[in-house]
């Protein structure tokens, strides 16, 4: 007999601090080099758009990534193990996740996502349609400390970390987050996760530029964003999309380029920008195998096994604890 799907959906709220838009917003902007944190590209516009640049001939590492998964799926959950408890930190959609579920055959899956109420109605959504899968929502930061609900000794813990949100951090910070997660799986827990890998500028600044110009429309998003949750006056027209490889560096980086000089209010206060002056929205570090492999062991992991495509443009590794 199979349990009713609200029978197997619990929710666990941890009540993560939000961090304050306005707060962060002005932060950033009157530094030295403005930022603007990757993080607030995801309101409901950006989180659409996101969804059309992974569908995008030139952004590979979605269709990669999931076709690396596909085809090694046996590998994959026999080097994971059977009765695992999956964890995902910053589940989202939970879309990559159901192409585990069926062959894995996890004891409970964890999603892990800061936004309470899209955690709560695409948990339930996976309840329902995995009909013996017990799915546990746990509302927190991953990029804080990462606990679980409840007490667990016996199983084993699995994360799962797909694609490649890892390269949003600075090595540094990467590994933080990294460590974060080893301490979540304990002694005999694993994690597998999605890198992009290194590769020829060309198809990386093809992939950040797409013709269809939804990376641009992403990018700039954060301006309208601003404009309506702030109340500040952006120019939309007045800045452009610039997003390129920096080779010495091994990221992409994506910027918002003044057009001419010009002044932004945002409450009282106005940040002056001069042509040409960028702002800085994302970083997405790119790895060498053996590069990401000497990160992970920084962060106290241990390379399990990797799984690659064909041409080589994206990685897929299962760590574990050392
Ligand atoms: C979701 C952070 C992995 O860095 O490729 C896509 C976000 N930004 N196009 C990436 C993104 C521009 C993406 N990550």
């Amino acid at each position: 007999m199979t349990k009713s799907s609200s029978k197997r959906y619990q929710f666990f709220d941890q009540h993560p601090e939000m961090s304050d838009f306005r707060v962060d917003i002005i932060q950033g902007l009157s530094a030295v080099e403005p930022y603007i944190e990757p993080k607030y590209f995801y309101d409901e516009t950006g989180s659409r758009l996101f969804e059309k640049i992974c569908n995008s001939d030139e952004y590979y590492p979605t269709r990669t990534e999931v076709s690396i998964i596909r085809n090694n799926i046996e590998d994959i959950v026999e080097v994971l193990g059977k009765d695992c408890l999956l964890i995902e930190p910053g589940s989202g959609d939970s879309y990559k996740v159901r192409l585990l579920l069926d062959a894995l055959r996890p004891i409970a899956y964890l999603p892990i996502d800061i936004s309470k109420r899209y955690l709560q109605d695409e948990a339930q959504k996976l309840a329902a349609e995995f009909t013996w899968l017990n799915v546990h929502a746990i509302c927190a930061d991953f990029t804080g400390k990462l606990e679980l609900p409840y007490h667990v000794e016996s199983t084993n813990r699995v994360a799962f970390f797909p694609g490649s949100t890892i390269g949003n951090f600075a090595p540094e910070q990467a590994i933080s987050v990294l460590k974060e997660i080893r301490a979540m799986v304990g002694e005999k827990g694993g994690l597998l996760i999605g890198v992009d890998l290194q590769k020829e500028a060309s198809i990386l600044n093809a992939a950040y530029n797409d013709k269809a110009g939804y990376t641009e429309k992403f990018n700039k998003n954060l301006l309208l964003r601003i404009n309506r949750e702030l109340g500040a006056d952006f120019n939309y027209e007045a800045f452009q999309h610039h997003a390129f490889y920096n080779k010495k560096q091994c990221r992409i980086e994506m910027h918002l380029v003044s057009l001419r000089d010009q002044k932004v209010n945002i409450d009282n206060k106005t940040f002056q920008f001069e042509k040409n002056q960028s702002i800085l929205t994302e970083y997405s570090h790119k790895y060498s195998i053996d590069g990401f492999q000497e990160l992970a062991e920084q962060a106290g992991f241990q390379s399990k096994k990797t799984w690659v495509d064909q041409d080589q443009l994206f990685s897929v590794h299962y760590l574990v604890n050392s």
